[in-house]
């Protein structure tokens, strides 16, 4: 299996419910390396770029709104099979729907205040990364 890059957020319901270490320490052991992390807040322009794919939905408005609302944790991981990998560790978006022991499950109240943020692909995952950090902020050689 490839190793991958991933993007993922903690999100500010995330920040909110004092959960960074919490989670931090599930994505660590679960075995993904963190390459950048850091703490920062989103305006609703920048939520709204982010989820660009998503502007024609009707949740659109609710989803910058809660984006914006409060600072954000975005990581980069790397992991073999880091993007399914770390979508089936999060769980389903719904947490309702989401597997039992995932993060959404345990943490998440509602489909819009889901805890966390995972890539859907290994390209998307690149955008997303770059929508966070530059070059000079990704520690690839850890050794
Ligand atoms: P995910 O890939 O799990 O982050 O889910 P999506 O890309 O489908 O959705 C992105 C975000 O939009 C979700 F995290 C929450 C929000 N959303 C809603 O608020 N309502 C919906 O019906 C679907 C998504």
């Amino acid at each position: 299996m490839a190793v991958e890059r991933t993007l993922t957020i903690l999100k500010p319901d995330c920040v909110r419910k004092n959960l960074i270490g919490e989670v931090t320490r599930r994505i660590q052991e679960a075995g993904f390396k963190i390459l950048a992390m850091k703490l920062t807040r989103l305006t609703k322009d920048t939520a709204g770029g982010f989820y660009a794919v998503h502007k024609e939905r009707p949740f659109f408005g609710e989803l910058t709104d809660f984006m914006s609302s409060g600072p954000c944790v975005p990581m980069i991981l790397e992991k073999e099979n880091a993007v399914a990998d770390f979508r089936k560790f999060i769980g389903a978006t719904n947490p309702a729907e989401a597997a039992e022991g995932t993060i959404r499950a345990e943490f998440a109240d509602s489909v819009g205040e889901n805890i966390v943020h995972g890539s859907d692909s290994v390209e998307n995952g690149k955008i997303e990364a770059a929508y966070f950090f530059a070059e000079s902020e990704v520690v690839a050689n850890q050794a």
